[in-house]
């Protein structure tokens, strides 16, 4: 019997920074509401689906930042979904800032976690290629703070079996990195959920056309898709954002590398597709059979070094 799972991603138009998590959380019900009528088993949502991106603005002491974190999940404001969705019997992939207190340390994390069709978290992910710099730079358009504000996550790339498939799920920037696909590709990963943030223009340059930034945004998925005979579920939270513009384009990629749906605005749009994870045998057992075909013993320099070095002069 085909193993279907019918997916929607949930693309989120702007959050100001005046926007309140009850009205966000609203917005992200009515899309849940649509997905439950198009006959969803999973909804995936944005990176920092909650706020603004708050990374954009810079604080002096981060802990000024701390408002646009949750530090527990669910909590009052995102409650709702997690009831909601709970009674739909869907699963959803969520975006947020978490704030933990360990030892009696504070660490703040980019993360996101799967909910299961019971309600119960399965999976938590916590942002690991953090872009942009910690402090401010005076000779960039605007700012992008993640490495000021977040650690790097700590959990690697998991893979869980939940809904009868085997998930994934990384953010953002992660997407651009083959090394995220491939840690979960071993993994036999067959949905990969993400959600991005992305400027439509460059913060280095105003000479990188929106056009081809979005061509990036999409190889990188359609790549990682097909290198790895999985679905990649890619979801912008996109538009005017306190004055920034951010691009939309959410896609579902199958793991030929197909864009096989497409939001076509730049606001809260759903897009669904019925994503038949048996799809994923033919590129996983032949042409991507890594069992067969994988090197890793000159794959070494990957996990030795972290930059790259010109080779010897003669
Ligand atoms: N939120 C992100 O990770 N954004 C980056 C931008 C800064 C390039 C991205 O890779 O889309």
């Amino acid at each position: 019997m085909a193993r279907v799972l019918r997916i929607g991603g949930a693309q989120l138009g702007p959050i100001q920074k005046a926007d309140s998590r009850q009205a966000v959380v609203a917005r992200m019900l009515a899309l849940l509401d649509q997905a439950k009528e198009a006959g969803c088993d999973l909804v995936v949502y944005p990176e920092l689906a909650l706020t603004t991106f708050f990374p954009r603005w810079y604080a002096e002491d981060i802990a000024e930042m701390d408002d646009y974190f949750e530090r527990e999940m669910p909590n009052d404001a995102v409650k709702p979904l997690f009831d909601r969705a709970k009674d739909y019997g869907m699963g959803f992939c969520l975006g947020y800032a978490e704030l933990v207190e360990e030892g009696g340390e504070t660490h703040r994390f980019n993360t996101c976690i799967l909910v299961d069709r019971d309600g119960k978290i399965a999976g938590k992910y916590r942002k690991v290629h953090l872009p942009g710099h910690a402090d401010y730079d005076t000779s960039l358009r605007w700012q992008h703070l993640e490495k000021r504000y977040f650690e790097p996550g700590d959990l690697g790339f998991p893979v869980w079996r939940s809904m009868d498939a085997n998930l994934g799920m990384c953010i953002c920037n992660d997407r651009r990195w083959p090394e995220t696909y491939r840690v979960m590709g071993l993994q036999e990963v067959e949905v990969v959920m993400l959600g991005y943030n992305t400027p439509v223009e460059n913060q280095h340059t105003p000479d990188e056309a929106p056009a081809l930034r979005m061509f990036h945004n999409q190889m990188s998925m359609q790549a990682g898709a097909y290198q790895n005979g999985t679905w990649v579920v890619g979801v912008a939270k996109c538009g005017v954002e306190d004055g920034h513009d951010l691009m939309a384009g959410s896609v579902i990629v199958s793991p030929d590398g197909e864009i096989v749906a497409e939001a076509k605005t730049r606001e809260d749009e759903l897009i669904v597709a019925d994503c038949d994870l048996d799809k994923c045998t033919l590129n996983k057992t032949t042409i991507f059979n890594f069992a067969a075909h994988r090197r890793p013993e000159h794959y070494r320099m990957i996990i030795e070094r972290t930059g790259s070095e010109p080779p010897a002069a003669e």
